[in-house]
């Protein structure tokens, strides 16, 4: 892991990446590579997650005596109970990422509703009804509006504590459920489950490590099948149930001649309108005016995955190139919404011509241009930031610009919809292909990027290590960008997959690694492996799948791991969160847990013993279900 910082090359796999760094350093732009190298090494202590700053007697750190015992916090407070509170609230911080965007978009469809955010329109009716059903609202002869509200006010009653399951717990299957309902960790409240975990880990409340990594498991579930399933499905709603489509990816797509403005965060609801304003006539004729060729909307992270998925727009790059892309000289404008946004791009922008501009008051960045975003106003507001690049675009300098690479193709715009169409409508010839073999395991990895790793050398060598084994990859997340740059994410990338799977690939002309969307999107991989589970009538964790974050970095992504691993699906993760200061919640992770769910965390660096390993547990899986090789 650690590397010779000094060697372009081990800072990213890419050549459009490398270009750039040291385009970067050219122009006196700092990037995270600079920072990571500068913070290198770390303090011990967080890194065992032994430190705690949970009250003024505080802070305190904890150390091994010399008689092996441990010491306490001031309080008296020991190592687990301080690593299991820690990792409690980091899960908590990313449950509460991505439910609040869950939120948001419950307020969206509430304002449609209400005839209060005129740009917005329910765009799937189909699923409006379907969801709607599912958790129990009336929909027999009633309109869509009347519908809507009244799912509105179900989905909000997910957030609160009068509960005692959430909405979509009609989703999980029975087996799983009854585990949960011994363990007492049945989801009840969204919004309750974090703020008792921030509860629990104040100091003199819960002081038991496995009491508290329990309820860390209540709090992720209560983000997977809650606040991020209402995401998923709540954008589905309101912007469109993702379809494949063809579109592009890298810097690449970043076109010299053209008005460039990139869309980066996670929530489509100002994307979409920045995209519809793009495409307004008026608009492109503003910025043939400034000498442009046309207005061009690009991807960045998670934003970009669900434009990418529903409205095909080009992917220009993932975590770790958004500082680059802004280096390119070429970006008029990053807008963005929330989460993963590094606050260093409001300095990257300003050694160009780049307006950074910030949508939402939950995300102030300072230096940034802000439009507060009111969905009553959005399309005016959209019309206003792409002014802005427009005008940017006038003071570019391009002798400054350089576009390292061309884009290559990809597919996208997976979603278990689109999969099951695909199939002809039925789970049928997916459960077939898995049960001769020609798709031998499922796994889900799940984007992110962090230098403590070669950028994306663990992301693309683990999603290429399992399709040769005939593994089916989802992606969701930054990866998306990575398999799609590796040639992953077209049909032909099948050439790279093991004979069972290509056969797969060419039969439905599939690509070995489909575009499942965003990180909140990991609730239709959950979804999916329930609808699998009940189909065969197993339990999650009998199925031949995991989950996989090899360079994960965002609290998101933890609870993303949790939730999984709770939900049955066994977790892959190249480096360790900040608990092995405690050999009690680092056992109860790595393996422990697989007595209680079913499933567990594997922490491996090395993505080729990681393949390796995977590939055991999907083998002895598949031969418990009596599956052939
Ligand atoms: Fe963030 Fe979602 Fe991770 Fe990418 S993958 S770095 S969380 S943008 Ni979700
Ligand atoms: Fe120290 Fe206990 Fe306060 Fe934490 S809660 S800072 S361990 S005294």
């Amino acid at each position: 892991m650690a590397k010779d910082s000094g060697d372009v090359k081990n800072k990213s796999i890419w050549e459009d990446a490398t270009k750039m760094i040291e385009k970067a350093a050219r122009d006196g732009v700092e990037t995270v590579w600079d920072r990571f190298e500068q913070q290198t090494p770390g303090c011990k202590f967080c890194e065992l997650g032994l430190t705690c700053k949970n009250c003024n007697m505080g802070p305190c750190r904890i150390s091994l005596k010399e008689n092996g015992k441990m010491q306490r916090g001031v309080c008296g407070a020991d190592g687990n109970v301080i690593v299991a509170r820690n990792f409690g609230r980091f899960v908590a911080g990313g449950s509460a990422g991505h439910s609040d965007h869950g939120r948001d978009l419950i307020e969206v469809l509430e304002a449609i509703v209400e005839g209060k955010a005129s740009a917005y329109t329910i765009t799937n009716e189909e699923k409006l009804y379907r969801v709607a059903q599912e958790v129990g609202v009336a929909t027999d002869g009633r309109t869509k509006q009347d519908v809507a509200r009244e799912l509105v006010d179900v989905l909000f009653a997910d957030f609160g504590s009068r509960k005692k399951e959430l909405a979509f717990m009609g989703r999980v299957p029975e087996k799983r459920k009854e585990i949960w309902r011994q363990l007492n960790v049945i989801p009840r409240g969204v919004d309750r489950e974090i703020a008792e975990m921030m509860h629990r880990t104040h100091m003199g409340c819960d002081n038991d490590a496995i009491s508290t990594m329990l309820h860390s498991a209540r709090t992720a579930l209560a983000d997977g099948w809650g606040g991020s399933m209402i995401g998923t499905e709540l954008s589905d709603i309101i912007f469109g149930v993702p379809t494949p489509a063809a579109s592009k990816v890298n810097l690449g797509v970043i076109r010299k001649e053209q008005v460039n403005i990139l869309v980066h965060g996670h929530n489509p609801v100002v994307s979409e309108m920045v995209l519809a304003a793009a495409r307004d006539p008026e608009m492109i004729a503003k910025a043939k005016a400034a000498g442009a060729e046309g207005i061009n909307i690009g991807g960045l992270c998670c934003t970009g995955n669900e434009l990418l998925g529903r409205q095909g727009i080009p992917m220009a790059g993932n975590h770790l190139m958004t500082e680059l892309a802004i280096v390119t000289g070429a970006v008029e404008a990053v807008v963005v919404d929330y989460q993963c946004i590094m606050p260093s791009l409001v300095q990257a922008a300003a050694c160009y011509h780049t307006r950074f501009i910030t949508t939402s008051d939950k995300a102030r960045f300072t230096g940034a241009t802000h439009v507060s975003f009111d969905t009553s106003r959005a399309a005016e507001q959209a019309r206003q930031i792409v002014e802005m690049s427009i005008e940017a675009y006038g003071s570019r300098d391009n002798s400054r610009v350089e576009i390292p690479v061309e884009p290559v193709d990809i597919v996208s715009g997976f979603s278990n919809e689109a999969l099951l169409d695909m199939l002809g409508g039925s789970l049928e010839p997916l459960l077939e292909a898995i049960k001769d073999g020609s798709i031998r395991g499922v796994v889900a990895i799940v984007g992110c990027n962090n230098p403590k790793f070669t950028h994306d050398s663990q992301n693309v060598g683990l999603a290429k290590e399992l399709i040769k084994r005939d593994i089916l990859v989802l992606a969701t997340g930054c990866i998306t960008t990575a398999a799609g740059k590796a040639g992953l994410m077209v049909p032909a990338g099948a050439e790279m997959a093991g004979p069972g799977l290509q056969k797969i690939c060419g039969a439905l002309d599939i690509p070995p690694v489909l575009h499942f969307g965003s990180c909140v999107d990991n609730s239709r991989v959950i979804q999916l492996c329930g609808s699998i589970a009940d189909a065969l009538g197993v339990d999650i964790s009998d199925l031949p799948v995991w989950g996989a974050s090899p360079e994960w970095y965002s609290e998101k992504a933890v609870a993303i791991g949790v939730y999984c691993v709770a939900s049955g699906i066994p977790v892959q993760i190249g480096t360790p969160p900040q608990i092995t200061g405690s050999k009690l919640v680092t056992d109860l992770a790595t393996g422990g847990l697989e007595d209680v769910f079913g499933a567990s965390f594997l922490v491996e660096a090395d993505y080729r013993i990681a393949a390796e390993k995977m590939d055991e547990r999907i083998k002895a899986k598949r031969k418990a279900l009596g599956l052939g090789e």
